[in-house]
């Protein structure tokens, strides 16, 4: 029956995890996977998080089915986190937002929609980005193509060539975007260049769909969402997925939405009907502690202050971080330039380096990063950062 399958391979990043968890050497650092850790290496658990457990253990357990669009306090918060509370397009019903399994979960649900509703569409997602989505998409069936994004050259954009790319896309191209924190480089739109995007989008009749899996982790909450709330101002049509894994550290819990933000509120309602069939078709509903967990840290006044604290103290600390690294780097390299430390945003830096310098990092330093040579820089802390630098410096000088 099954002998014709083929193995699967595993994920490369879960096998850099796996190699580095098996290491025996008592000074490895890990700088592999997408997981924001603290200054003692550890995953934290978010004091307003354990409060809102705490008083949604009180209100009681019962643990009924969700409805197929998810927990409605959580789908309304959703919507003001993204857009901004008072936004016009929810005062108008414009506005579909569903509670899903993680962000992945929102990203999937959203592909099948747009493969059974924009069939004869294409995706094109930026060179590079988080493999995941070139599978997603092409699990649901589309061709997936990419434009020019990362300029190796200068560790920043490629944005004429990009919008040069976009510009030619026939009318209902499916455009993914990352909306903060790229991953894997950490190279953003500015605020400028998404203004200059915007008319692109709209002339071109493009689909944007909006990838926001760090939200805080760039500039702050409000800040992350500029591109959301740039698009939706400007009148656009478009998708948005997001998570609460790393914002919550709430990683296994699959926090995230997505949401739809449409021309009218007779389309938000059709959208909104045929996200639910999506979602009955493959998981029926999603996981309810999920939802009243973002619901109340988002809704709870008190709660939602202390969040907004802790997101910035890990922003923080990460900002620190590069910093230092930064620093640790100059200091054994003199006159080599390494301001894209300081310039790339969220969790993850491109360093340039190739995958062989990523190999020798890894056996002869012990400091793992993934083969691309895209560093978590969460994953630095006081105690291994001057490690990290000499390991790199060491590398970097052949
Ligand atoms: N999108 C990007 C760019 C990511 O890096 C990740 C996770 O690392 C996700 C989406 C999915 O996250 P989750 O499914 O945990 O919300
Ligand atoms: O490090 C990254 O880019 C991610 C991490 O369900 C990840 O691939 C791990 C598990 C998961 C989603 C993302």
């Amino acid at each position: 029956m099954f002998e014709h399958i083929q193995p699967y391979a595993g994920d490369p990043i879960f096998a850099v995890v796996a190699a580095f968890q098996a290491d025996a050497r008592p000074h490895k650092v890990n700088l592999s996977i997408g997981i924001y850790f603290d200054e003692e290496g550890r995953l934290p658990v978010l004091p307003s998080v354990q409060q809102a457990e705490a008083r949604i253990l009180a209100e009681g357990g019962a643990k009924g089915y969700l409805p197929m669009e998810g927990d409605a306090g959580c789908r309304a918060e959703v919507a003001k986190l993204l857009l901004g509370p008072g936004h016009a397009a929810i005062a108008a019903n414009r506005v579909a937002t569903i509670q899903t399994v993680g962000s992945s979960g929102g990203l999937k649900v959203g592909a099948d929609f747009l493969k059974t509703w924009l069939p004869g569409s294409a995706v094109w997602v930026s060179d590079p980005t988080w493999d995941n989505h070139r599978s997603m998409f092409e699990g649901s069936g589309f061709q997936v193509n990419s434009y020019p994004y990362y300029d190796a050259a200068t560790g920043g954009l490629r944005f004429d060539e990009m919008l040069a790319c976009l510009r030619g896309l026939p009318a209902r191209s499916i455009v993914l975007l990352h909306a903060c924190c790229h991953n894997p480089t950490g190279v953003d739109l500015s605020r400028e260049q998404w203004q200059a995007l915007i008319p692109v989008l709209r002339e071109r009749e493009l689909l944007p769909y909006l990838d926001l899996a760090y939200q805080g982790y760039g500039d702050g909450i409000a800040e992350d969402a500029y591109a959301v709330r740039a698009l939706a101002d400007a009148g656009l049509t478009f998708f948005v997925a997001n998570s609460f894994s790393k914002s919550m550290s709430v990683y296994g819990e699959r926090c995230g939405a997505l949401s739809a933000v449409c021309a009218t509120a007779a389309e938000a309602d059709l959208v909104l009907g045929q996200l639910k069939f999506t979602v009955r078709r493959i998981y029926s509903s999603p996981a309810i502690h999920a939802g009243k967990l973002v619901a109340k840290v988002l809704g709870e006044a008190d709660l939602r202050a202390q969040w907004e604290g802790e997101v910035a103290q890990m922003r923080e600390r990460i900002a620190g971080m590069r910093r230092a690294l930064h620093d640790a780097l100059v200091a054994r390299l003199p006159g080599r330039d390494f301001g894209y430390l300081l310039s790339q945003r969220g969790m993850f830096s491109y360093t340039g380096m190739t995958q062989q310098q990523v190999q020798r990092l890894r056996d002869e330093h012990a400091v793992y990063l993934i083969a691309s040579g895209r560093m978590c820089v969460a994953g630095l802390s006081r105690a291994n950062v001057e490690r990290v630098a000499d390991g790199m410096a060491a590398v970097l000088k052949g």
